[in-house]
C-alpha cells in the first residue's frame, strides 16, 4: 500500500505526490467487515491490484481471449492524432494509468504532430506507477511525467491545480467496474474538476454475444483465474487471514439484466476462515461464493446518457469496426 510519505524520490527524476483523500473512503478492514462477514459476499475489485496483481492483469490483457486493451489499443493507434489535434492538452491526466502502455499511442500522436505536453498518472499501485514512468522517461525525453499515489475512489477534489488545458483520460473499460448510479456521479465528479476547453477522454466495452464477453474473463490460460484467486493472498497478507486459494475457483458468467461479466471465487469445500486483524472467523459452505468484481458493458446509448447526464458534450464516438469496444471523447 502506498506510504505516507508526500514526496517520494524513487529515483532522479521521478517523484510521485500522494492524493490527499477529499472524502474517506474504507480501507481494506472495513471493506472486509461489510463485505466477508456477511452474505452475500463481496469485496471491491481494487484489491486485486497489489504488485502481483498489476502483474498478472498485464498478462491478462496480452491472452487471445480478452480482446478489450488491443481493441482499445487499434482505436487509440487509429484516431490519437485526431484526439490529441482536437483536445490539444498541455496535460494528459490519467486516472487509473497502469502500466500506461495504451497512452503511449497518445504519446506518440503528440510526437507525430510535434506537441509536447505533460503527463499525470494517477493509480493506487505505487509500484506500477513508478515502473511505468520510468519506462515513459525512457522512451518519450521529452515528457515531463507527475504521477501520483491515490485511489480516485476517496474523490478528485485534491488533484494538483493545473492552469492549462487538460485532456482527462479513463481507459480499459475500469468504468465497467461502477455499478451505473456510481458510475454516473464518477463521470460528474470529472465533469467538475474539468475548466471550460478540457476534454475527457473514456474507453468503454461493449455489450456483445456473452459467449465472447465470457471467454475474456476465463481465458484457457487461467490467467484471469490466477488473478481472481491472488486477491485471496492480499487478505491474507492484509487482513493476518487464512485464506487457501486452493479450496477455492474462479468463475466468471454474464450476466443479461445488469449487462455486466459477474466474477466470484467460489468455495471448493465447506471451511473456516480466520480474519485475524477482524477478530472474526467466517464459514463457507460448499459453492458459497464472494463477489470480486463486476465489468458492466456499455452500448451507444448509456454511453451517451453517461456523458449527457454529466454535464459533458459528446464531441466523437470513436467505434471498433466490429463494436468490440467504444472511446468517447466529451468536452466541457
Ligand atoms: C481493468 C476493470 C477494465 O473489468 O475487464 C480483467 C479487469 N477483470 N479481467 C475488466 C479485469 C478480469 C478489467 N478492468
Amino acid at each position: 500500500m502506498a506510504n505516507t510519505d508526500p514526496l517520494i524520490k524513487a529515483n532522479a527524476d521521478v517523484v510521485c505526490q500522494v492524493l490527499k483523500p477529499a472524502r474517506p473512503v474504507p480501507d481494506i478492514i472495513e471493506d472486509a467487515r461489510n463485505g466477508l462477514l456477511s452474505r452475500p459476499r463481496t469485496l471491491p475489485p481494487k484489491y486485486f491490484y497489489d504488485a502481483h496483481g498489476s502483474d498478472l492483469f498485464e498478462r491478462i490483457t496480452e491472452t487471445r481471449e480478452y480482446y478489450p486493451s488491443r481493441t482499445e489499443n487499434e482505436l487509440l493507434q487509429r484516431h490519437a492524432r485526431d484526439i490529441i489535434a482536437s483536445s490539444n492538452p498541455d496535460q494528459i491526466l490519467e486516472l487509473g494509468s497502469g502500466s500506461s502502455r495504451k497512452t503511449q499511442r497518445l504519446f506518440d500522436a503528440c510526437v507525430d504532430l510535434g506537441h509536447a505536453c505533460n503527463y499525470a498518472p494517477m493509480d493506487v499501485c505505487e509500484d506500477m506507477l513508478l515502473q511505468a514512468s520510468q519506462e515513459l522517461s525512457g522512451k518519450y525525453d521529452w515528457l515531463a511525467i507527475n504521477p501520483i499515489v491515490g485511489d480516485y475512489h476517496a474523490g478528485l477534489d485534491n488533484l494538483p491545480s493545473f492552469t492549462g488545458r487538460r485532456l482527462f483520460v479513463f481507459l480499459g473499460s475500469t468504468i465497467g467496474n461502477f455499478e451505473p448510479a456510481a458510475a454516473q456521479r464518477f463521470i460528474n465528479e470529472i465533469e467538475k474538476c474539468m475548466r471550460a476547453g478540457d476534454r475527457l477522454l473514456l474507453g468503454a466495452d461493449r455489450v456483445k454475444d456473452p459467449a465472447i464477453l465470457e471467454a475474456a474473463y476465463n481465458d484457457n490460460d487461467g490467467v484471469t483465474a490466477a488473478f481472481n484467486l491472488n486477491v485471496l493472498r492480499v487478505l491474507n497478507r492484509e487482513l493476518h487471514a487464512n485464506f487457501v486459494p486452493d479450496r477455492f475457483r474462479h468463475r466468471a458468467e454474464y450476466n443479461p439484466t445488469h449487462q455486466r461479466i459477474e466474477m466470484r471465487l467460489v468455495s471448493e469445500h465447506e471451511q473456516h476462515v480466520h480474519l485475524g486483524r477482524l477478530e472474526a472467523d467466517i464459514k463457507l459452505q460448499s459453492g458459497e461464493t464472494i463477489l470480486t468484481e463486476v465489468s458492466h458493458k456499455f452500448t451507444p446509448e448509456s454511453l451517451q446518457a453517461l456523458v449527457t447526464h454529466s454535464g459533458l458534450t459528446l464531441q466523437e464516438h470513436y467505434q471498433a469496426d466490429d463494436d468490440y469496444f467504444s472511446l468517447i471523447l466529451a468536452h466541457k
